[in-house]
């Protein structure tokens, strides 16, 4: 372990204990940043966005590029880290990684197309346009889960967009996040000098840490992903002060399948979506609505996959299922399992796995419930491999059903039928944010605007247009005429 630090400089030292979700072990010690640390980071960053929005945005995309090439050359570093500390399997750890990769390339090209429009003036002699300039220093509020890419979404177009960026990982994930900045700074002394200092920081802490860079008026565009708990005290502090936010919490995400499904696909996509990353994406599959014509066949063999899906380290090649977060993590399992059960849900898995071989870690084998109805715990979002099924006659009742919990994340159905493809697509159909047929709910490409409605958040991230939330929008209007025509045609004296 302290290799692969050293590998980033990184030398481990504090009083926070950072755990492996894989054994329990320690893996090392970090400081806390303190208040006056935090208010010292929030000044610098104030101070590097003075110069740092002056630098023309294809030239802020340089550096980005950089970056790029460092997250390629240091892929695999970067990678077990995020295994060892959040617990992914190498294959998810990788392609954790890749994303960044991915974002970097799409900011390197946005450098150069920050467009805004030309709008036609009601006034003769005058053009109007619309442009776009940097908003100010931005904080990011990372969870464990994806403990480097949902930063590198919003930081490469931060910082393309002229903004300096202030980062606030997860307790559970400092030392990937430490590698991640150590990276960033290297690009940077490859750079040149108009990169100022601080342009990136990282504020290590807890809760606290987190209010701290939501109360503060520096800061004009503060971006959290985590629980909608999390959410509902965040967003009131930010808008209280007239912050933005980008809000990607909860997600309680569904399929629907359809009597023409492909059950091959459709089967594949529930076992990556459900327990994939051991169930703790934002976008894991957590309800499946199946017609009641292809359920015996899909949940009989989903019950004999998930029997036999190899759980355990998630380094050793060939698991597919590594472990819990923490203890907390288990047992918020086991509470919605237990629920559940009093809901009349009949219970496949579930259980604890490995406890010999690993005591102070939390490996389960992923749980399908099928249940009568969708009861309160399916609404509620548990953070854990449990698959909820439940069956149907009419697809309008999966819709209704699919839309009535109160996040709004990310959503799929399986269908070779094109009307109720295009009905789930419309506008009267899934509610959320992401939308996919024959394709599972997670796994999302960079490209697209990641982020959902409802209690999910409102907030996008990532790809399409994204970009704008991180920037002012100008309305400018220039008079090349000799006269004062006002708008409205008001005659005024
Ligand atoms: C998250 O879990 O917070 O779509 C993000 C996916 C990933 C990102 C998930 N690209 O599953």
């Amino acid at each position: 372990m302290d290799a692969v630090l050293s590998e980033f400089g990184i030398s481990p030292a504090g009083n926070h204990v950072v755990r492996s979700p894989i054994d329990g072990n320690e893996i090392g010690r970090v400081a806390f940043d303190d208040a006056h640390a935090i208010d010292r980071k929030i000044a610098a960053s104030a101070r590097a966005f003075q110069s740092w929005r002056d630098v023309p945005a294809p030239r802020r995309g340089e550096l980005v590029r950089l970056f790029g090439e460092e997250l390629r050359a240091n892929k695999d570093a970067l990678a077990k880290l995020v295994t060892l500390e959040a617990g992914k399997i190498t294959a998810e750890g990788l392609g954790e990684v890749q994303e960044m990769i991915d974002i970097c390339d799409f900011a390197v090209g946005l450098s150069r197309q920050l467009y805004g429009l030309t709008i036609a003036s009601e006034r003769p002699g005058h053009r109007m346009m619309e442009q776009w300039h940097p908003a100010g220093p931005v904080a990011v509020i990372s969870a464990f889960n994806f403990p480097v890419a949902v930063w590198a979404w919003n930081s490469a177009l931060a910082i393309v967009c002229g903004d300096p960026v202030i980062w606030k990982p997860s307790e559970k994930t400092p030392f990937t996040a430490l590698a991640a900045q150590a990276l960033f700074s290297r690009a940077v002394a490859r750079f040149g000098k108009d990169a100022p200092d601080a342009l990136s920081q990282v504020v290590l802490g807890g809760r606290e840490a987190g209010e701290a860079l939501a109360a503060d008026k520096r800061i004009p565009v503060v971006s959290a992903t985590g629980s909608t708990r999390m959410g509902h005290a965040l967003a009131p502090v930010v808008s209280a002060r007239f912050g933005r936010t980008i809000l990607e919490l909860g997600g309680n995400n569904a399929m629907i399948v359809c009597p023409s499904a492909k059950l091959e696909l459709a089967e594949r996509a529930i076992v990556f979506a459900a327990v994939g990353t051991a169930g703790q994406r934002c976008t894991s599959l957590r309800r499946l609505f199946v017609h009641e014509s292809v359920a015996e066949p899909l949940i009989g063999s989903l019950k004999r996959t998930y029997a036999q899906l190899p759980v355990g380290d998630p380094r050793r090649a060939g698991t597919l299922v590594g472990p819990l977060i923490d203890a907390a993590a288990f047992e918020g399992m086991q509470r919605a399992l237990v629920e559940a059960k009093g809901e009349g849900g009949s219970i496949a898995g579930g259980e604890r796995l490995l406890e010999r071989d690993f005591p102070d870690a939390f490996y389960v084998r992923p749980a399908i419930v099928e249940m009568p109805a969708q009861t309160k715990t399916v609404m509620r979002e548990t953070f854990a491999p449990i698959l909820y099924v439940m069956r149907h006659a009419r697809f309008e009742d999966a819709l209704v059903a699919h839309n009535a919990v109160p996040q709004g994340l990310s959503s799929c159905i399986f269908t070779r039928d094109m009307q109720e493809a295009e009905r789930f697509l419309a506008a009267a159909g899934s509610d959320c944010g992401i939308a996919n047929v024959n394709i599972g709910p997670s796994g999302a490409e960079i490209g697209g605007a990641f982020g959902g409605e409802k209690e999910t958040g409102g907030g996008r991230e990532s790809g399409s247009d994204s970009w704008k939330a991180y920037m002012r929008r100008q309305t400018a209007t220039i008079n090349f005429s000799d006269d004062l025509p006002l708008a409205q045609g008001i005659v005024f004296g």
